[in-house]
């Protein structure tokens, strides 16, 4: 598709160019009495990156209904064309995360130049076990990894090394595992000893994780199993992550958890424990909403990312975590989703780099509470969109990256290039 996306771009800094200059140059003069140095800080928000879901590009949907929108991705290659116009406009979005088989390529290597050629890169398998394939021997009804046969157990093991095998070819540095396993009833599940077989197949696949690899695996309190999961919360992937050993670490899913639950303790608290893989990054009011980040509580996102920053900031060793959007978009043009949700999350570890850590621990130290706060609200109120923007400009994307988008009418083109099909879950039937 020809979009003429330089002349978009040259349109988008000659309107906004101005103003940008002149709120840049403000707020580089309230962070310099600050003692900051806003092109330090414009250079942290320029090497932030946060990968997309692939299954993020297409419209999700309840268990009530589906609503698909015009122009949705029907093939792997579609998704990253998508992925790779949100890393065009917004330039912190390069890496892409996978899911097998929603994503299985018929030639890994075509796949992986193709990602390279849009200078994407494919960084992240998931594994999917919480649903039945076409083709495949045993059901996942009753659990996968977890499951009281067997056979179901090896087959699910099976996938996963699957996924790894794909992964290296396609130049990927970590497989990540999220399960439905768990019981709608009470009873219904031996919850110890769904445990048990859980750690055992995740031995398995631990054993041939490949070399220079992280394995993460993510907690979920429930969904879709109602009652009980097996991997329920952080303590217990805490527990499984060191069981497995070194490579093995903790993810946290943002809308995984009870609602009110004080996420960013638990990220302080892995990253501590030095078993904090990574995230996925949405936003919830109740459960697992996948809202776009930053939508609803964006002051917990700061907080998680205070932590964060506070780590880094330390020196904490092996502190690495990998960033990933996990997100599903049933109202939204799912790239315009991704794209703000992107920025939210970027703009939330650029103010945790405004925290003033030295006055925060002095405040910590005498115990004033009231200024401890004041100095976390002070970098969470302070308007970071010049920084952020002059980030995206100076590395060639827009300074509107939505407005661009618009402008562009891509979902319109696309519209007529694609036409919808019907589409179960993230995968295509
Ligand atoms: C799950 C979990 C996984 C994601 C699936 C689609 O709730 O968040 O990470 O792969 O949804
Ligand atoms: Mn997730
Ligand atoms: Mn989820």
């Amino acid at each position: 598709m020809a979009i003429a996306w330089d002349e978009l771009l040259q349109a988008d800094w000659r309107r906004s160019e101005p103003a940008l200059l002149d709120d840049y140059e403000h707020l580089g003069r309230q962070l310099a009495r600050r003692g900051i140095d806003i092109t330090a800080v414009q250079a942290r928000a320029a090497a932030f990156v946060v990968a997309v879901p692939s299954w993020g590009v297409a419209t999700g949907g309840t268990r009530f209904a589906r609503f698909p929108g015009p122009g949705e991705p029907r093939t792997v290659f579609e998704k990253i064309d998508d992925c790779q116009v949100i890393n065009r406009l917004v330039c912190i979005t390069p890496d892409i995360s996978l899911h097998i088989p929603w994503d299985e390529p018929d030639d890994p290597a075509a796949l992986r130049s193709f990602a390279a050629e849009r200078g994407m890169t494919l960084g992240t398998t998931n594994s999917n076990t919480f649903e039945d394939h076409s083709g495949q021997a045993h059901s996942y009804k009753f659990g996968s990894l977890c499951h009281t046969d067997p056979a179901v157990r090896e087959q699910a093991i099976a996938h996963n090394l699957h996924c790894m095998e794909l992964g290296v070819k396609l130049g990927a540095r970590a497989h990540s595992i999220w399960i439905g396993d768990g019981g709608n009833f009470p009873g219904q599940q031996h919850v110890r000893r769904a445990l048990d077989r859980y750690l055992d197949s995740l031995r398995a696949i631990y054993a041939v994780l490949p070399s220079g690899w992280r394995l993460f695996i993510e907690h979920k309190l429930y969904e879709p199993a109602f009652y009980s999961t097996v991997l329920n919360d952080w303590g217990v992937s805490y527990y499984c992550s060191r069981e497995l050993g070194d490579r093995a670490f903790s993810l946290v899913d943002f809308g995984h958890h009870a609602p009110n639950v004080n996420v960013e303790m638990i990220v302080a608290r892995l990253i501590q424990f030095g078993k904090l893989g990574g995230f996925h990054f949405n936003d919830s009011q109740y459960g697992d909403d996948d809202l776009d980040a930053g939508s609803i509580k964006p002051f917990q996102l700061f907080l998680v990312f205070n932590e964060l920053v506070d780590a880094a900031f330390e020196g904490v060793a092996g502190f690495d975590p990998c960033y990933m959007l996990d997100q599903s978009h049933n109202v939204t043009d799912p790239i315009e989703s991704l794209m703000v949700s992107a920025m939210e999350v970027q703009r939330a570890y650029v103010q945790a780099c405004l925290v003033d850590r030295a006055a925060l621990a002095e405040h910590q130290e005498r115990n004033d509470a009231v200024m401890a706060l004041a100095t976390l609200k002070q970098a969470f109120t302070a308007d970071v969109a010049p920084i952020l923007a002059m980030a995206r400009h100076a590395q060639g994307g827009a300074i509107n990256p939505v407005a661009v988008y618009r402008a562009s009418r891509y979902r319109q083109q696309l519209a007529t290039d694609r036409p919808t099909l019907t589409r179960r879950g993230g995968g295509i039937v």
